[in-house]
């Protein structure tokens, strides 16, 4: 029986909770994609069953209103949470759809957003963002992939890797130079794959498989008309972009963290060792607290920051940070002592605790590393002290 009792938490409302409910019911029914035989497959399949299902309707939503938020965060993570707890490789087919259109969504004229968003939502095109470069990940200011306005086109040529569902996306939301140093001079792109001058070089393989590769471009050309925003803005579109989706890297993490515990319970319970179930050790329970604690901690810090991203006024970049922050690092912890109460089995390929430890490590990584997040706070943290307020 899975616990939804946070969801009575105040940041939540009544359509948040029916979310959770409808999705677990779907969820719970989908198979686990383990080890699929071909990753791309997998990927496209989930990315058209979580379209028939509706779920993409989140990540790429059509506004109801001009007043309506692009992108409801709360709606997300809890999506991102309760797809992580039964397969990671759904979560990932559901992220990359809303982290590859999300700046579209934010940032889009109107003719991008009915170009791109509807696609989005119904699986027909699926989306990629490409930032981070061979000698800039964390500092994207210094990114060098340089987009050259010439008669109605920008010319792109330079290389960016690292790109999630890079070779079975169907577009990029590219991060390209086109003014000066620093982070001043950077714009935001789409990029359709089949442009010339667009080539796959290398498919990347990682511990937790999913579509990975570095891309290169050579003089390829995309119209001005896929410029999003004005040239310049495009480092404040990525942090904008990834200030709604660090918060959901962190309830992914939760998710892998929950079911790590739903593990531990159940194969503590199970498992004598001296004539007695292992939960009964002490040192089991010490474990099995410092997981609920931890458990509960990721999950206030990462609704908070949903919530005040959703509800308040301003950037919460603070909030998402400290969310992803705490989410990921407590959960790699919280799956290391499943994988440890799990002994022999714990390491074994095919156990669901082995196959967490191989999917967390990654989002210690991806959209901002841990390190970046301690510099996000912190420089937060000075400058709220150095105006004297704790707001
Ligand atoms: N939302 C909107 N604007 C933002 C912002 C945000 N979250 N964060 C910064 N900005 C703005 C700043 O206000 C500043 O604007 P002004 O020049 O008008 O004041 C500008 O962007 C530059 O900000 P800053 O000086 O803080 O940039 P830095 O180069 O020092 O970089 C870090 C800041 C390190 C935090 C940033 O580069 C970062 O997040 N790096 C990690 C990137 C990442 O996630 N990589 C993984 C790739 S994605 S898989």
């Amino acid at each position: 029986m899975v616990d939804r009792s946070y969801l009575d938490w105040p940041f939540f409302e009544e359509r948040h909770r029916q979310l959770a409910r409808e999705l677990e019911d779907w969820a719970r029914q989908q198979p686990n994609y383990q080890h699929p035989v071909n990753v791309d497959d997998a990927c496209r399949e989930l990315v058209a069953k979580l379209a028939g299902a509706g779920w993409l309707n989140y990540s790429a939503p059509a506004p109801r209103d001009a007043a309506d938020r692009p992108l409801d965060v709360r709606s997300l993570c809890i999506i991102r949470e309760i797809l992580a707890r039964y397969s990671g490789l759904a979560d990932f087919a559901f992220a990359m759809q809303g982290l590859g259109s999300g700046a579209i969504s934010l940032f889009g004229n109107q003719g991008q957003k009915d170009d791109y968003l509807p696609a989005v939502r119904s699986g027909k095109k699926i989306a990629a963002f490409a930032l981070s470069e061979p000698e800039a990940g964390s500092d994207i200011a210094a990114l060098t992939t340089s987009a050259v306005f010439s008669g109605a086109d920008y010319v792109i040529n330079g290389e960016k890797t690292w790109v999630s569902n890079g070779g079975i996306a169907d577009y990029y939301t590219l991060f390209v130079r086109t003014g000066e140093a620093g982070a001043g001079g950077l714009s935001a792109i789409i990029v359709d794959a089949d442009r010339p001058g667009l080539e796959i070089a290398e498919r990347i393989d990682v511990i937790a498989p999913h579509p990975l590769a570095r891309l290169k471009f050579n003089e390829c050309k995309v119209p001005k008309t896929k410029l999003l925003g004005k040239p310049g803005e495009g480092f404040k579109i990525a942090m904008a972009t990834l200030d709604v989706f660090r918060a959901t890297v962190g309830a992914a993490a939760l998710g892998f963290a929950r079911r790590a515990l739903d593990e531990t319970l159940e194969h503590t319970t199970r498992r004598r060792l001296f004539g007695a179930p292992l939960a009964d050790m002490q040192m089991t329970q010490d474990k099995i607290a410092d997981m609920a604690v931890a458990i509960d901690a990721s999950a206030l810090l990462i609704y908070r920051a949903a919530w005040a991203k959703d509800c308040l006024a301003g950037r919460a970049t603070r909030e998402v940070a400290m969310a992803k922050l705490h989410a990921t690092e407590s959960a790699q912890t919280v799956i290391d002592q499943a994988v440890q109460l799990f002994g022999g089995r714990g390491v074994t390929s095919g156990e669901k605790v082995e196959e967490l430890y191989r999917e967390i490590r990654a989002l210690r990584i991806y959209e901002g590393a841990s390190e970046i997040q301690k510099l996000i706070i912190a420089r937060q943290t000075l400058s709220r002290s150095l105006k004297g307020t704790d707001k």
